[in-house]
């Protein structure tokens, strides 16, 4: 059952809730209606059918409660959007031409932002259930729901054609945040969309993942290859993530509208100095403690030191830098063989054929071990 709200109490309590939610850092905010994309289903369904979700099994496993607020809590009516700024305070993209440096995309470059904006959302839904006597659920990023669409049907902004929200007031650095609730409340008007003839997006992404403008096959995007899949890096990418260690910005770093953006107030949210260019030859040395030490609350340590250490070797085989090879060769007998296999990729990269060629077989004769032997095999003959 919907919770009844009397007539004259919603302009009163939604005027109370964009008071709060600004004082929280809620610098966008808007109410759509539960059922207001029934279009989301096909879309949804359109992109699973394509396989552009690669093993996010996740996905196709919630896909009925993803596309659809009602089927994830039927008591839901309203759906309130929010969005913390999250801008930098330099250009994201300066540090891709420091070969020896590392990239780490703006969001996660201080604090994990789910916990940030999950306290603040919890706040702000303690509030209207105060009020209203209305039930209350708080989403932020990990929940099956789809937050861009329905933060653009909240009037927050509109998807650009690289699939993110994009707001006239924080161009494309905005996280989202959602809170579901048994209250009728009254929706703002959908934002249009207003990209025109702009297509900055899809000609910056160094790997073409934009199969369509406003569609993304993220089995091609770096931030998925580099945060979300497990195995090693498709050959096909090496090259191309460069030295995106965590995540990339490329596209969202070119949109005209970021000329709105400014700097995140949310001191948590501003980057760290230490990780706006950090050192390759600092981060492949560290071990899991120093890994975990440097990146406590910090959104990369869920990826792990193994695949933290994948991303660091690609970007040294990248980097041109001869000098790093030896911190690389170091790597060659690392337990992970994900990280083994990213080492041997990145010293044929820096060394000269023979020198890697006696590397392998002084390597091949210290290691009985047969796997040791087959992804040295299996890399020397690429
Ligand atoms: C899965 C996911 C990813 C995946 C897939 C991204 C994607 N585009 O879906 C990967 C790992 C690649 C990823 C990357 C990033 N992500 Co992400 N991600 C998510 C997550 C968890 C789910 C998104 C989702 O539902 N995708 C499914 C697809 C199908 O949904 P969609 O993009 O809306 O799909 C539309 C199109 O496919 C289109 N469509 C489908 N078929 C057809 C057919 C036609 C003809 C047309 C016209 C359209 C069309 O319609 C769909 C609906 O609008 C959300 C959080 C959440 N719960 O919403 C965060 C989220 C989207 N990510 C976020 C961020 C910040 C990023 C990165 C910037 C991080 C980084 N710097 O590395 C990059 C950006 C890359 C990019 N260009 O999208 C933010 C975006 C904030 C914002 N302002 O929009 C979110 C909202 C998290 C948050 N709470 O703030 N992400
Ligand atoms: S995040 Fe990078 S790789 Fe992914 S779509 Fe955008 S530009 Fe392309
Ligand atoms: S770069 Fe251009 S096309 Fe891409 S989202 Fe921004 S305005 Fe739209």
């Amino acid at each position: 059952m919907p919770t009844l709200i009397s007539e004259a109490a919603p302009a009163a309590l939604v005027t109370e809730l964009k008071a709060r939610a600004a004082a929280l850092g809620f610098g966008a905010f808007g109410i759509t209606s539960a059922a207001a994309r029934p279009d989301l289903r096909d879309k949804l369904q359109h992109a699973l059918a394509e396989g552009w979700h690669g093993d996010m099994e996740w996905m196709a496993e919630t896909a009925e409660r993803r596309a659809s607020p009602s089927a994830l809590w039927d008591g839901a009516r309203s759906i309130i959007m929010l969005g913390v700024n999250y801008g930098p305070d330099s250009d994201p993209l300066a540090t891709l031409t420091r070969r020896d440096r590392g990239t780490i995309s703006v969001y996660a470059r201080n604090r994990d932002y789910h916990e940030i904006i999950k306290g603040k959302l919890k706040e702000l839904a303690g509030l209207l259930s105060r009020r209203s006597g209305a039930e209350v659920k708080v989403f932020v990023d990990t929940a099956p729901v789809m937050e861009k669409p329905l933060a653009e049907a909240a009037g927050l902004g509109w998807q650009g054609k690289h699939t993110v929200l994009v707001s006239r007031d924080y161009g494309s650095w905005l996280f989202l945040g959602a809170i579901f609730t048994s209250a009728d409340l009254p929706a703002d008007e959908p934002h249009e969309e207003s990209c025109g003839t702009c297509r900055r997006c899809l000609d910056i992404c160094p790997t073409a993942a934009f199969p369509a403008p406003f569609q993304l096959d993220a089995r091609r995007c770096l931030a998925y290859l580099n945060i979300e899949h497990k195995g090693p890096i498709p050959l096909e990418f090496r090259a191309a993530m460069g030295n995106r260690i965590y995540g990339c910005d490329d596209c969202l770093a070119v949109c005209p509208w970021n000329k709105f953006a400014s700097v995140a107030s949310e001191a948590r949210l501003q980057a760290r100095d230490e990780l706006n260019a950090p050192a390759l030859s600092d981060l492949v040395q560290l071990d899991d403690a120093g890994f975990r030490a440097l990146f406590a609350g910090s959104p990369i340590k869920r990826i792990g030191h193994g695949r933290f250490l994948r991303n660091v070797l690609i970007a040294i085989g990248n980097s041109g830098d001869v000098g790093l090879a030896p911190l690389a060769e170091a790597r060659l007998g690392d337990d992970d063989p994900l990280v083994r296999g990213a080492a041997i990729w990145s010293v044929r990269r820096l060394v000269p054929r023979d020198r890697a060629n006696a590397l392998a077989l002084d390597f091949m004769a210290r290691e009985g071990d047969i796997t040791v032997r087959s992804e040295w095999t299996a890399e020397l003959t690429q």
